[in-house]
């Protein structure tokens, strides 16, 4: 049961909709810890980092253009898994494709403008945090939790 970060991108359409909380609920309902958070106004760079393995697909102009169009919220996220289950939390990357139950299922209606980001490996995660919190994480402890967990 490894414990990983993972790193959320509340995109723009997210804040543009006013569906922050609702988003952020989701993982925290989860059980999954917010180690990092702060709104940003992406810049041409950070985008073109975060999105460097999509730099030659023909969408790639208008989603720099989409993740830069507005503020968005970045979290760090800590669990067990923290990863995959971020991703399965979030669904499909088409919203119309997205299984009900998922955050882009319930409330995205598209491919490109899919309200939320999960990093797809714990590499991808370590890459792209580095993007968003170059500063750092807050310092966490276990032993910050209240409950014991059983595996
Ligand atoms: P993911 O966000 O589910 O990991 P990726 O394939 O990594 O999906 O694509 C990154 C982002 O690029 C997507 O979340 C979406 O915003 C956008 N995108 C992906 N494919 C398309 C497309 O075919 N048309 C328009 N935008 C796309
Ligand atoms: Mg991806």
């Amino acid at each position: 049961m490894p414990v990983q970060q993972t790193l959320i991108l509340l995109k723009p359409d997210a804040i543009q909709r006013g569906l922050a909380a609702e988003i952020l609920g989701r993982f925290e309902r989860k059980g999954l810890r917010i180690v990092g958070l702060k709104l940003v106004q992406a810049t041409g760079d950070q985008a073109d980092r975060h999105y460097a393995e999509h730099k030659e697909r023909p969408f790639f102009p208008s989603l720099k253009q989409f993740i830069t169009g507005g503020p968005l919220i970045a979290v760090a996220l800590e669990g067990d898994e923290a990863v995959p289950v971020a991703r399965l939390i979030i669904g499909a990357t088409d919203g119309r494709a997205a299984a009900p139950g998922t955050i882009r299922g319930d409330l995205a209606l598209s491919k490109s403008n899919n309200l939320v980001h999960g990093s797809d490996s714990p590499a991808s995660a370590a890459r792209e945090l580095a993007i968003w919190f170059p500063e750092g994480l807050l310092a966490t402890r276990r032993s910050d939790t209240v409950w014991v967990e059983t595996p």
